[in-house]
């Protein structure tokens, strides 16, 4: 029985891609880099901050030292948080408010599991924070998914076995996360019947039969 579900953050619980791009686009254009664009992004959905800035910097004949790097993140995360500031409880993805109010309902225990330093923000912006247990973010690990570490913070952080965890994610990177960590798991998003889910959905409105999924 499932005792506990680990939501990732963006593009599960609210979808900040675009901001991230935006953000990510105005760095590029400082720096002179032309080539970078959507098919870039699609690519750092998931991946940490760092992680990301190489994505932008694939295309630029520099090199940049570890401490230019880690201006250059700092700058791109100004540029994300101010853009974050219009994001409100609108920005809900559909059935994600109504999913957290369910399980809480059945006694299940909700964290989130997110790549993302900003998670905790970005709740507190959405409004979601009351309806979740424990967080997990970038703040809390050092390596990224694929490997399972956020998960198993998270698991840890409610006092559960991850045999007893399911995690919802819309990336591959976090569906081979959660197998990693011993954990089922839901995929959802655009591209959620390609990921190798344990159960999938189009979104978290389209999840008819929890007590299926929870059994
Ligand atoms: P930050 P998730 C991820 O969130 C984003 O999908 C990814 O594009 C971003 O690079 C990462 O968070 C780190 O975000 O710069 O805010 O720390 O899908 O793991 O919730
Ligand atoms: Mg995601």
């Amino acid at each position: 029985m499932i005792q506990g579900v680990i939501f990732d953050l963006d593009g599960v619980l609210v979808s900040t891609d675009e901001l991230h791009y935006q953000a990510w686009k105005k760095l590029a254009g400082e720096l002179g880099i032309t080539g970078f664009n959507r098919e870039d992004n699609k690519r750092q959905r998931g991946v940490s901050r760092m992680a990301s800035l190489e994505i932008v910097l694939e295309k630029s004949g520099k090199t940049y030292t570890d401490e230019e790097k880690a201006e250059l993140a700092d700058r791109k995360n100004e540029y994300y948080k101010a853009m974050l500031s219009g994001l409100s409880e609108k920005d809900v993805l559909p059935g994600a408010k109504e999913t957290l109010e369910i399980l809480r309902g059945k006694g299940v225990l909700t964290a989130v599991g997110s790549a993302s330093k900003n998670a905790p923000l970005i709740l507190e912006k959405i409004g979601l924070l009351p309806l979740l247990d424990k967080i997990s973010c970038g703040l809390d690990v050092t390596k990224s998914k694929p490997d399972p570490e956020v998960f198993l913070v998270a698991a840890k952080k409610l006092g559960l076995n991850p045999s007893v965890c399911l995690v919802v994610e819309d990336a591959a990177a976090g569906i081979q996360a959660a197998a990693a960590g011993g954990m089922k798991s839901l995929a959802v998003g655009p591209l959620y019947e390609t990921l190798g889910g344990t159960y999938q959905a189009r979104d978290l409105s389209y999840v008819k039969d929890w007590e299926e999924i929870l059994k």
